[in-house]
């Protein structure tokens, strides 16, 4: 508990663009988080690069995340937003629990065996412990809740089995995270493939509609997304392409699936794509403003994170000290 509050930890990688899926199915729900818990977002550079990067757009890239995360409406003041490479602790802590994690577990981790047949020539250590990384990410806030996707539950199960298996050594050190499944974003999938999730590393840029994309591109895509031969607007699991636009719209405008269908009731697809343009333009277009307005003042954006960077260290040191003085290592001195 941090201010009679539950904590919430979550936070994504700074690799590729994001794309509408991230916002619709993570990002946007995370911005009234804060009402109701303490909660931390972190640019996940440590995790990156386990992943080669190109530095000059690395640098660029985690800088224009973090300033997404405000953009989007994520409040800097009520919200931790920090780089996880500014806290040190999570390097610390990481090395700490890499001997409390058994090769066994990190074998079964689907997402290494994704990653590493993606990535052959590459396969570091780094890529293979990215979930006890995680774990520290999460044990060192004492968090209770993570909201995460399904394809990070299995690290989350392994970031409670390895804080359990701490707690029975040296008793009660972290709080067992859960996930965090409470109001579910949308799933938005592919405009290309709709049988597959909209993915910034998909390598089809058209299935994919990027936060950063101007109304000319989302339109195009809109336009040139799959649908199918009849033309009938519904939402049915046999209209794949034109169920996940109808989501979309629907979760673009806040207006429910039902509405939506009726809305558009006997009109065709010539009608139906631009107006589904239109609701993410009407999503994107302050988005843009929003983050150009950030970036150009370096000194706002800077003094944030600063002031962030300090918050999520204080809290980390606190566990990373406590984690020091049961493991038995000798006292720092002052
Ligand atoms: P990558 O392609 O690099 O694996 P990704 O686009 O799949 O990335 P992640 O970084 O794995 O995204 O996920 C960040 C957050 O966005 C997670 O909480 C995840 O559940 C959510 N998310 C990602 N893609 C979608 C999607 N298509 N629909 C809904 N939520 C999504
Ligand atoms: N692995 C996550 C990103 C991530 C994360 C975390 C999410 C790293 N550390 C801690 C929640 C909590 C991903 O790829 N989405």
């Amino acid at each position: 508990m941090i201010n009679d509050k539950k904590v919430l930890y979550s936070g994504m990688q700074a690799t590729g663009n994001l794309t509408l899926g991230n916002y619709l199915g993570a990002l946007k729900n995370w911005i009234t988080l804060n009402e109701e818990y303490e909660c931390f977002f972190g640019v996940m550079d440590l995790h990156s690069i386990t992943i080669r990067q190109q530095p000059a757009d690395f640098r660029k890239r985690a800088r224009n995340l973090l300033a997404l995360y405000i953009a989007a409406g994520l409040d800097p003041v009520k919200n931790c937003i920090y780089y996880q490479s500014h806290v040190s602790a999570h390097a610390e802590l990481g090395w700490i629990l890499n001997c409390f994690t058994y090769m066994g577990e990190l074998n079964r981790m689907t997402q290494f065996k994704d990653k590493a047949a993606k990535h052959s020539d590459n396969i570091n250590a780094g890529l293979y412990t990215y979930p006890v990384l995680m774990a520290a990410d999460i044990l060192l806030y004492q968090s209770d809740y993570v909201p995460v996707g399904k394809d990070q539950q299995q690290h989350l199960e392994i970031t409670r089995d390895i804080a359990q298996r701490f707690n029975s050594i040296y008793g009660d050190v972290f709080t067992i995270p859960e996930g965090y499944y409470g109001k579910r974003g949308a799933k938005v999938m592919s405009l290309q493939d709709p049988s597959k999730k909209m993915s910034k590393s998909d390598e089809n840029p058209n299935g994919s509609i990027y936060l950063m994309d101007d109304s000319d591109t989302v339109l195009r895509k809109c336009k040139r997304a799959v649908t199918d031969s009849d033309s009938e607007i519904r939402y049915s699991e046999d209209k794949p392409g034109v169920s996940n636009l109808l989501e979309i719209y629907s979760a673009c405008t806040g207006k429910s699936i039902e509405e939506s269908e009726k809305e558009f009731d006997g009109k065709g697809y010539g009608e139906f794509k631009p107006a589904v343009a239109e609701a993410v333009n009407a999503i994107l277009e302050p988005m843009h403003k929003e983050f150009e307005r950030i970036l150009k003042d370096k000194a706002y954006l800077d003094g944030i994170i600063k002031e962030n960077d300090d918050k999520a260290r204080y809290f980390a040191n606190k566990t990373l000290r406590k984690v020091r003085k049961k493991v038995g290592f000798t006292d720092i001195p002052h």
